[in-house]
């Protein structure tokens, strides 16, 4: 899981508090020595946490609970609000618009890796990528971009056998075709004299949008003194903390960042190119907690509709027009695997593969093949036999193959739903009364 130690910890300090029959002084305070533990086991700075449990304290013990919370829930309500603030208040904004962004970060931070995570981020949401392999610094830099934008069916630019990274920068941007252009650099072991003349330089030539420093997790705390630092050197924009999944210091990490008021973008939560959040503290916090976040991936999709499928889907009736209007909402969230991952109980593990390698290519097929159904098909797919397949497939466009294969992944979605149906209830609404749903209060 994404969040390591951290989210055991907290997840059990909540947990803990949702247990007791009274929530009083008492309670409060355990729940606090519980957050401190599992806060300072992620190396989060210590007066960070003192200053964080003092405000808990203070809230939970002076506060009256808003209208129709209990006391437990206003309590638990109150760390959940503290912890977003401590971890960064505000959701990143990525403008899905043409734009230029540069990463700079020390040796190993993963800069390549989410250079690629970036332009496939884009990518799936319809703006064309482009990479730039400006790291001459380190052997082969060019050829493991290059690799990772054959994967994802990128264009990278560079030069091989050219030593001069400004020199790639113009050259590449002399010939560059696309809407967002991300540049690769080299790095050092720490932000030195030379590495600030060549991301300056590099600056200059590109004149990006945006500036985004790397960081790896397992710095812990001291990922907010160097997020300063280059802060000051390179004025950059916004952090993407990496390696998330590998490391139990990513609560030091962003809390240190957010506490230098560096912006977290991004977080990298593995080391395939698809391992890509874009941060927002709220749904992290839910995580963390142990309530998923179905909040924030309703929030972007039509509130009625979303109420409505979900209705059906704890219903029982997942049809196939379900699955194609969830297509399209998902098409306009993010990539179905970001979108998935985000319900609790459907952690990536339990989707099939064919859900993760959908493409907007096949999307689309599989929209024009729901739409040669008749509507008897889509309510009830088991009726389609070959001939109707063949029917469809003529239909649409497509081979037979696509509508086999379309059904077969529906019918896998109508199972992960079941399962999900099966575990939870409440699908919509704020964080109070998500818990209600699930905790029991
Ligand atoms: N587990 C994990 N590994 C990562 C992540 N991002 C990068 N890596 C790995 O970290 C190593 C260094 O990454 P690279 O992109 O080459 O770093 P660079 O030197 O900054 O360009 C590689 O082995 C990557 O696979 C992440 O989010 N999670
Ligand atoms: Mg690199």
């Amino acid at each position: 899981m994404v969040l390591n130690g951290l989210s055991s910890g907290i997840q059990n300090a909540v947990d803990k508090l949702r247990g007791k029959s009274i929530v009083d002084k008492a309670a409060v305070k355990e729940a606090c020595k519980d957050i401190q533990r599992a806060l300072l086991r992620s190396d989060v700075d210590v007066e960070l946490v003192f200053d964080l449990t003092e405000s808990i304290k203070k809230r939970a013990l002076t506060e009256d609970p808003q209208e129709g919370l209990t006391q437990k829930e206003h309590v638990v309500n109150i760390v959940y609000e503290e912890l977003v603030k401590f971890l960064g208040r505000e959701k990143a904004e990525i403008p899905l618009q043409k734009s230029k962004i540069l990463l700079t970060g020390t040796f190993g931070a993963g800069k390549t890796t989410t250079a690629g995570k970036i332009a496939r981020f884009y990518r799936n949401r319809g703006l064309k990528p482009a990479l730039v392999a400006c790291d001459t610094y380190r052997e082969a830099a060019y050829d493991q971009l290059r690799q990772i934008g054959d994967q994802i069916e990128v264009k990278v630019y560079g030069d091989e056998e050219e030593e001069d990274s400004a020199r790639v920068l113009k050259d590449a941007l002399d010939e560059v075709e696309g809407e967002v252009i991300i540049v690769d650099s080299s790095g050092r072991d720490a932000l030195n004299d030379d590495m600030v003349e060549e991301i300056t330089k590099l600056d200059e030539i590109l004149e990006p949008d945006e500036r985004f420093l790397v960081i790896p997790a397992d710095m812990g705390q001291q990922a907010g003194k160097q997020a300063r630092q280059f802060q000051e050197e390179l004025n950059i924009t916004g952090v993407i903390v990496t390696k998330m999944d590998s490391t139990a210091k990513g609560g030091g990490a962003l809390s240190a960042c957010a506490a230098t008021g560096a912006n977290v973008k991004f977080i990298g939560t593995g080391e395939g190119l698809e391992d890509l959040e874009r941060y927002d503290p709220e749904r992290f916090v839910s995580q963390l907690i142990g309530y998923g976040d179905l909040e924030g991936l309703l929030e972007r999709v039509d509130e009625d509709e979303a109420e409505e499928q979900a209705k059906k889907i704890m219903e029982g009736e997942f049809t196939l027009n379900d699955f194609q209007s969830q297509m399209e909402q998902v098409q306009s969230m993010g990539s179905l695997e970001e979108v998935m991952g985000k319900i609790p109980g459907l952690s990536k593990s339990k989707l099939p593969d064919g859900i993760i390698d959908m493409q907007e290519e096949k999307m689309k097929r599989y929209n024009y093949i729901i739409d040669s159904m008749t509507p008897e098909e889509r309510e009830d797919p088991s009726v389609i036999n070959a001939s109707r397949k063949r029917r469809i497939s003529e239909g649409s466009g497509t081979d037979v193959e696509d509508v086999s294969e379309l059904i077969k992944l529906y019918r896998q979605s109508k199972k992960a739903m079941d399962m999900f149906k099966g575990q939870k209830r409440g699908m919509k609404g704020n964080i109070q009364r998500m818990m209600k749903g699930f905790g029991g209060f």
